[in-house]
């Protein structure tokens, strides 16, 4: 049994400032966020950008830059930057970050879905910033694209400079996607799977839908060229961590998936989902993966070889 990696997903690009109090949008508020969830027992922690003027997801690159230098200076653990970006980015704005920044880890969504969240719009009571509620409401008539072409084009841009691709699966057909790609020689086995569920447009979060996901991939890539993880959106977030952890899979938790510490209950940052994940887990005899030892597990290169200068 190998150790628990834990990811956070600090901020993503789903959730709008004024669905809570305690979202990180600023870089210092991301910062601390990633950081706090470090020290809560998270190895890998996944960064998304956004504008410190009214939280817009942002792909500007110098933001990349301020939370990877801050982030990488307080703690140890592994960054994943996005590339998913947000729902309205071109693929040149969601490729950009990996040439320039050549982070450890980075997402490569694996196939197109309808990534639906319009329904948050109803919970926005008193928006703060004019651009929150059209982008809820416009991702009801969009398709979040990863065409065979353009995870190529992920891809390529990943292993060009020693970025590992954490692979985001939001269906089982997705995997299949990943066989193929590995086929064509696109995509190297092992491959690292974020199985993430419960996206309005992906696989609902249930338990056996995520046994589904671990079976299929068993059959379709074979054990041993693979190592999951398991992110559920919304108040399936720790369910879904607790039946991931006993199968043996890694967890990610955090704010970009997840608003909420338990019913009604506002989570005050991702180091509180986290902290939670960390005591179930003691109480199923599993140990945390260290930053060292995930790195281990997902076959990173580790912190240098990265440069920051634009
Ligand atoms: N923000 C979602 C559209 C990723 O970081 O690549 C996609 C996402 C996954 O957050
Ligand atoms: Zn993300």
């Amino acid at each position: 049994m190998t150790k628990l990696v834990i990811t956070a997903a600090v901020t993503g690009a789903t959730h709008v400032p004024s669905l809570s109090p305690y979202f990180p949008s600023t870089p210092e508020q991301i910062i601390e966020d990633a950081v706090g969830a470090a020290e809560a027992g998270a190895a890998v922690v996944h960064i998304h950008a956004r504008d410190p003027k009214d939280g817009r997801p942002s792909s500007d690159i110098r933001l990349f830059q301020q939370l990877i230098e801050e982030i990488s200076s307080r703690c140890d653990a592994a960054i994943c930057v996005t590339t998913g970006g947000s729902t309205a980015m071109s693929l040149e704005e969601r490729v950009k970050p990996i040439g320039i920044l050549k982070p450890e880890l980075a997402s490569l969504n694996s196939g197109s879905l309808n990534f639906a969240f319009h329904l948050l719009a109803g919970k926005l009571k008193d928006p703060k910033f004019d651009w929150e509620v059209p982008y809820l409401l416009a991702t009801e008539d969009l398709v979040f694209a990863n065409t065979f072409k353009n995870v190529k084009i992920f891809a390529k841009a990943m292993y060009e400079v020693g970025t590992t691709p954490e692979l985001e699966v939001y269906d089982v057909g997705m995997i299949n996607n990943i066989k193929h790609l590995i086929d064509v020689g696109a995509l190297r086995a092992p491959v690292y799977m974020q199985f993430v569920l419960g996206i309005l447009g992906g696989l609902p979060a249930t338990p056996e839908n995520l046994v589904f996901m671990v079976e299929t991939a068993r059959k379709t890539l074979g054990d041993g060229n693979f190592v999951w993880s398991c992110a559920a959106a919304g108040k399936a977030q720790l369910p879904m961590a607790c039946v991931g952890m006993s199968m043996g899979g890694n967890v990610r938790v955090g704010l970009e998936d997840n608003l909420y510490i338990g019913p009604g209950q506002l989570a005050k940052s991702s180091g509180e989902q986290v902290g939670a994940v960390v005591r179930i887990a003691r109480e199923l005899s599993l140990e945390i993966a260290t930053p060292a030892e995930a790195r281990q597990i997902l076959g990173l290169r580790g912190k240098a070889g990265g440069d920051l200068a634009v």
